[in-house]
């Protein structure tokens, strides 16, 4: 019932933008995120969230390791098996390829056999805390798509926090810690993410999940994206609807997901036991094989195209906007404040196009007289608009929704969503191969027409 409701109103809207193609202002709305899909009613165009596809991104980030001189063998130095701490002839020698284990080798295709590892320098001078920052970084802001996954050759360590930046790397916050014991190394009480509900998915919490000893089997280490999504989509993400209307009006959430940069900040290796055993420090150490990070280029919705160029990753905007990730309107196109596209497609969300400033629209200087002020027009948060904002419904074409009563239609549209052609409206686009003409009238008196209401072109 609801989903055949749905259908037919997308189906009215593709007539409606079919017809108006040839028009600019038109374009943008989802122009480029629609592909045509096939249903009981026909052929139609499914609107799609604007964005980039999540892929790989250890592919794009830059990595930092602090102390700098931490990676083991300079000079070589041994160490003790992983799977038994007292076979300690291994080497690790930085100038011989084959006993290296640089940074690179955490980012390196995996499926080798024996794995690839970076490794840290051993624990010799305990009781000194052996402690490592790894800090990746992409100069861009990325939303996370799926679990970070970080694979151990050592032991998974004692302490760890996982923390992120916003900024790129000027401030840190911390995502999640694990321990072996959460109350003794971060006075916290152990959790789960399955502890976790929609209202306390943004807690951070510190897990013993993934810290068990030197000697168990399991290597892995998981920040649970996918888990924190199915409080909203449901089991196997079934429902990603209902988490993008969530992610459509609560940026506390948005912003949860999204990072420029990540620090794994190994705080006590592995010990396994409950001393640190003095006598073979060589046993104590950090090595990692893999690090996967699943997630896409922010560009609020306003870009599908994301290229990665001279080392740096960039947003191809479309509707209008610009900024490495889309987060202005262009130059002459801010005609109305700047704001994200929505995950939902039409009809329930909008892509938010950014409109021809007044200043560029109105050409003549003896209209931009008479201009009327848009901001001061603008409703401060259109979410609450009912009437022509609605779950549904919404201005189309640029229009904005007024006072929640009516739709403030770019100059070249009428209608109640802003969906006609005012030269059609009027019989003067000079159609008579069929093809539509550009507007003849005037864009001042049109836009006045709009405020005032009034249907037919106001005669001066
Ligand atoms: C790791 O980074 C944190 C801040 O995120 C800093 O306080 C700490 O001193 C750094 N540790 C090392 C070993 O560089
Ligand atoms: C338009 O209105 C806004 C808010 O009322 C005001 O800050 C701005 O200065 C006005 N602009 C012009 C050109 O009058
Ligand atoms: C999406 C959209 O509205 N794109 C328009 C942006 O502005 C240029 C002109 O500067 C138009 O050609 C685009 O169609």
């Amino acid at each position: 019932m609801y989903l055949s409701r749905f259908l037919s109103i997308h189906a009215l809207w593709v007539t409606v933008s079919s017809v108006m193609q040839p028009y600019p202002l038109v374009w943008g709305h989802y122009d480029v995120c629609k592909t045509q899909i096939y249903t009981e009613e026909g052929k139609v165009w499914d609107y799609m969230a604007c964005q980039p596809e999540s892929t790989d991104m250890t592919k794009y980030l830059k990595v930092k390791l602090d102390p700098p001189d931490i990676t083991c063998g300079d000079p070589p130095e041994s160490f003790c098996a992983m799977g038994n701490p007292y076979m300690c002839n291994n080497e690790c020698d930085a100038s011989t390829p084959e006993l290296a284990h640089p940074p690179e080798l955490m980012f390196d295709f995996e499926g080798r056999h024996p794995s690839t590892f970076w490794q840290s320098a051993t624990w010799k001078e305990y009781p000194k805390p052996l402690q490592v920052n790894i800090t990746l970084s992409w100069s861009k802001t990325i939303e996370l798509t799926d679990n970070i996954v970080i694979t151990f050759e050592s032991g998974r360590p004692d302490q760890m926090i996982l923390e992120k930046s916003l900024d790129y790397g000027r401030t840190w916050q911390p995502y999640q810690y694990y321990a072996t014991d959460c109350l003794d190394a971060f006075h916290m009480d152990p959790k789960s993410v399955k502890d976790l509900s929609q209202h306390t998915v943004l807690e951070i919490i510190c897990t013993e999940e993934y810290s068990t000893g030197y000697t168990t089997n399991s290597k892995i280490i998981h920040f649970e994206i996918k888990d924190r999504f199915a409080f909203f989509a449901g089991p196997r993400l079934r429902n990603m609807a209902s988490l993008y209307g969530q992610l459509d009006t609560t940026k506390k959430l948005r912003d949860f997901f999204t990072v420029t940069d990540l620090r794994i900040r190994l705080l006590r290796p592995a010990v396994g036991e409950i001393f640190v055993d003095e006598l073979h420090l060589a046993r104590y150490f950090y090595a990692i094989s893999d690090i996967k990070v699943r997630g896409r280029c922010k560009c609020n919705l306003h870009a599908t195209v994301c290229v990665y160029d001279n080392s740096k990753l960039t947003c191809e905007c479309e509707h209008n906007t610009t900024g490495p990730d889309c987060g202005k309107c262009k130059k002459n196109y801010q005609g109305r404040p700047w704001s994200p596209g929505s995950y939902l497609p039409i009809p329930k969300g909008t892509a938010n196009t950014c409109i021809p400033s007044i200043s560029s629209i109105g050409n003549s200087p003896k209209f931009n007289r008479i201009w009327p002020n848009i901001s001061s027009l603008e409703v401060s948060n259109p979410k609450q608009a009912n009437v022509c904002d609605n779950e549904l419904l919404h201005c189309q074409n640029g229009g904005t929704c007024h006072n929640n009563l009516r739709c403030l239609c770019p100059a070249a549209y009428t209608g109640i969503f802003c969906e006609k052609l005012r030269c059609e409206e009027a019989g003067s686009c000079g159609s008579d191969s069929g093809q539509a003409a550009p507007p003849q009238c005037s864009p001042a008196l049109l836009l006045l027409t709009a405020l005032l209401g009034t249907a037919s072109p106001l005669a001066f």
